[in-house]
């Protein structure tokens, strides 16, 4: 397929089903804990500064939020999990929200799921890919601010995210950074090949 991905703009933000756009364009969504990097990934993937609103607090998406690319696919950025300032109630909030989405879209053809190079998986990461596998939807794994690790390292951290996440090889894994663009032409092509 071909995308002329400078053709993107923000469509809508969701809350629920009833918002959602209708029509049957194929969906990536973005998964991940708050702050590491998802919407600096749709930006760096469309070549644009601050599409996806980025934020140095955590917290920053709260909506399910639609980007039509080139009326040919979209990018669903969601909220991230495990930010603790946050009450009981708004996370069971989230929780129903990234569910319903998640077990009910069905354009949804495949969920990039981030996790930041730097460090082991979260408890919530891991339950995340866990949801995903047990749902069976295509799951990219993709590893952010690779930029921060020197690329002699790359590998060691690579291994303890697999191992950690009990990573299924026939998953896509993509070591990235927003940075300096490592591992775009990689995640481009992961997610073509799902649509
Ligand atoms: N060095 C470096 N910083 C990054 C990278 N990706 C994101 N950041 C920074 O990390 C912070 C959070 O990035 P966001 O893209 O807003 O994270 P998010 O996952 O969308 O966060 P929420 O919307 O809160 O869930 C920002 O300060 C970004 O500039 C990367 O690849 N390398
Ligand atoms: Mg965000």
């Amino acid at each position: 397929m071909e995308i002329n991905t400078h053709n993107a703009e923000i469509l809508l933000s969701a809350a629920n089903k009833s918002h959602y756009p209708q029509d049957d364009l194929p969906e990536i969504a973005l998964a991940g804990r708050s702050n590491v990097g998802k919407s600096s990934f749709i930006n760096t993937m469309l070549n644009r500064k601050n599409l996806a609103r980025t934020s140095g607090k955590p917290g920053k998406t709260q909506l399910l939020n639609f980007f039509n690319i080139d009326d040919k696919m979209r990018f669903v950025d969601v909220p991230g999990y495990g930010y603790a300032r946050v009450s009981k109630k708004e996370r069971e909030k989230w929780g129903r929200m990234i569910e319903e989405y998640l077990t009910t879209r069905e354009n949804l053809r495949a969920v990039v799921s981030l996790v930041d190079l730097r460090h082991d998986p979260s408890a919530d990461d891991v339950q995340m890919y866990e949801f995903l596998k047990y749902y069976e939807i295509p799951v990219i794994i993709v590893a952010t601010k690779a930029d921060k690790i020197p690329r002699g390292k790359w590998n060691k951290h690579e291994s303890a995210i697999k191992k950690k996440l009990n990573f299924d090889p026939s998953d896509d894994f993509i070591l990235f950074s927003s940075v300096s663009k490592a591992g775009m032409v990689q995640a481009w092509d992961a997610i073509l090949e799902k649509l």
